[in-house]
């Protein structure tokens, strides 16, 4: 299904008074509420293929019906959370879960539906029932060449799918790692993991990023080859200037300063993107936000400051995706809360008095540095990214919309009640 210009102008149209009240007060509020709309106009996010599908989790997966069955069905997913928040302006791809056929077509779906193709994603932390040898001992960090071989020629069958769609970047996570104390020589897996990152790297072409993504733990419950932003950054640095750290939200151990970390991968220039999600325990792929939007605005907090501090740009200077996922929502209703919290915290990081902070800091006036950043965390901007919206021509209400429409309803119709989408 599609969502017609009708239909959003109508909703708009019904919420026109009261979102003029708001956006009014706002206005009011908040000095810089023009350039803020403006930014949050730009400020594009990706949706990643697999979070269109009830997630799962090693227990059971609970299908909610109306799934996307295949990769066109997952575009037109997108172009739905698109159409109601202009927000969701590309997709990105997981191979083999998506692998494109007809690249030309696919193309011209993501034209049509006003996509982009974000970073193709590889996979070498499952068996496929294609494959020759297995990954159950790790890929790239393998004792054996072959495997890895196989492991560096998937990365690379990857970026040429990547190419072929106008992607720019591959995301790669590795699962390498050890379960048990004396599995793994440390040393010797970082070096064979090197050597394959090397060979992928040296087929990238000259306008790709390469992110290597780390994670603390699971599958490998000991040991992982790409455990934390130090491993990454070693890797990344070891690699070139085309290969950056990618920071997963719910890729560290708890408690961990992820906003420490992000300052300090901008200040080296090495931090590529994000992959955005919430968690109160481990890698718990949990609606953005939905658990700790406070930390989420001090993470943007840094984003912001250091962005501008490097003269980047906040739309396209580094790469903005969600990964999520999980066994209990509408995956799509989901998304659209994670949207919504993304550019929440983008916007309330845009208020923080740059200024005023440096000099309390220079002060050592701990309270007013305090209060600043939490006069910002507390401001409410939701009329500031109902008014992007309305002038991008998506939906005051996004969520609301969804359910007026009975978007799920038609796409179960469209679908069938039993389609699981590809994922995990
Ligand atoms: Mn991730």
């Amino acid at each position: 299904m599609q969502i017609t210009a009708h239909q959003l102008a109508n909703h708009n149209t019904d919420h026109a008074a009261q979102h003029q009240r708001r956006l009014d007060h706002a206005r009011a509020e908040i000095p810089q509420a023009e350039q803020i709309i403006q930014r949050l106009q730009d400020f594009q996010i990706a949706v990643p293929s697999w979070a269109l599908g009830t997630g799962g989790t090693r227990f059971g997966r609970f299908s909610g019906g109306g799934e996307p069955r295949n990769l066109v069905e997952k575009m037109e997913d997108v172009g739905l959370l698109h159409s109601l928040t202009r927000a969701a302006g590309s997709i990105s791809l997981h191979i083999p879960w998506d692998i494109p056929e007809n690249y030309a077509a696919i193309r011209a779906l993501a034209a049509q539906l006003g996509l982009q193709f974000d970073a193709v994603n590889s996979n070498t932390f499952q068996d496929q029932p294609t494959q020759e040898l297995s990954y159950k001992f790790g890929s790239l960090q393998h004792t054996e060449r072959a495997v890895r071989q196989q492991a560096i020629d998937h990365n690379m069958e990857v970026i040429r799918h990547g190419v072929a769609l106008g992607s720019k970047s591959i995301t790669i996570w590795l699962s390498d790692g050890s379960c048990f104390p004396g599995q793994l020589n440390f040393r010797q897996a970082f070096q064979r993991t090197l050597e394959g990152l090397q060979a992928i790297y040296a087929a990238l072409p000259a306008d790709w990023k390469m992110f290597v993504e780390y994670k603390a733990f699971e599958p490998n419950f000991y040991s992982m080859t790409v455990g934390d932003w130090g491993q990454s950054l070693l890797y990344a640095q070891k690699l070139g200037p085309q290969a950056y750290t990618l920071v997963d939200l719910g890729h560290h151990l708890p408690n961990a300063n992820i906003e420490q970390i992000v300052a300090l991968l901008l200040m080296e220039g090495k931090l590529g993107g994000f992959h955005f999600n919430d968690s109160k325990y481990g890698d718990d792929d949990l609606t953005v936000g939905a658990i700790n939007p406070y930390q989420l605005f001090l993470i943007f907090n840094e984003l912001v400051e250091g962005m501008d501090t490097r003269h980047m740009d906040h739309a396209s200077d580094l790469g903005w995706m969600i990964d999520a996922s999980h066994n209990v929502k509408d995956p799509l209703e989901d998304l659209l809360q994670s949207l919504e919290a993304i550019r929440l915290a983008y916007a309330q990081a845009l208020c923080v008095d740059q200024q005023a902070l440096d000099q309390a800091r220079q002060n050592n006036d701990v309270a007013q540095a305090q209060e600043i950043l939490q006069n910002a965390y507390r401001t409410d901007v939701r009329p500031l990214l109902a008014e992007a919206r309305l002038r991008s021509g998506g939906a005051l209400q996004p969520g609301a919309l969804f359910r007026e429409l009975k978007v799920r309803e038609q796409l179960i119709v469209e679908r069938g009640a039993k389609t699981v989408a590809t994922g995990l």
